[in-house]
């Protein structure tokens, strides 16, 4: 996997006048079968989230509300997205590097993921990170 596989999806959007909706279908909107979600929030002004790579899991990131900024890093390339529409998810596949950080206030960040937690799979150290992609 490399920063080439990670990219935006958007989402379907029911308009009407009485407001908007957006759904996610496991393997249809979204590359990977769905078994957990997961949300942060209350996220206090200057905090940084992630600062990880997952072995084996696929996840798809989504600014529910508010906005913030999502780095990736394959251990080759780096590349920054701003996140700010609750119709539109970054996808990120395993083996890609990821920190969170620029939250605005009130913000909510979806997590749609392909397993259940699972501590084993995470990269936290970006040393140990780059030398398995490096092989
Ligand atoms: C990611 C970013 C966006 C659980 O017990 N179950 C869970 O499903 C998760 C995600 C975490 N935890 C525990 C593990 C830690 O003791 O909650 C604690 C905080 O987790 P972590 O430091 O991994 O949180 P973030 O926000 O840095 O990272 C999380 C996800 O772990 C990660 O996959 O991409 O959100």
């Amino acid at each position: 996997m490399s920063l080439a596989d990670c990219r935006t999806i958007e989402l379907p959007v029911v308009a009407e006048p009485r407001g908007n909706l957006t759904f996610v279908e496991s393997e249809r909107h979204i590359p990977f079968p769905l078994r957990r979600v997961y949300y942060l929030y209350d996220v206090p002004s200057g905090a940084e989230r992630g600062g990880h790579a997952h072995k084996q899991l696929h996840q798809l990131l989504i600014a529910i509300s508010g906005a913030f900024d999502v780095h990736v890093d394959d251990g080759r390339e780096r590349r920054s997205h701003h996140l700010n529409r609750p119709h539109k998810g970054l996808y990120i596949p395993p083996m890609v590097w990821r920190e969170i950080d620029n939250f605005s206030g009130g913000s909510v960040c979806l997590a749609l993921v392909s397993d259940f937690y699972e501590e084993d799979d995470y990269f936290r150290d970006y040393a140990e990170f780059k030398t398995s992609v490096d092989g």
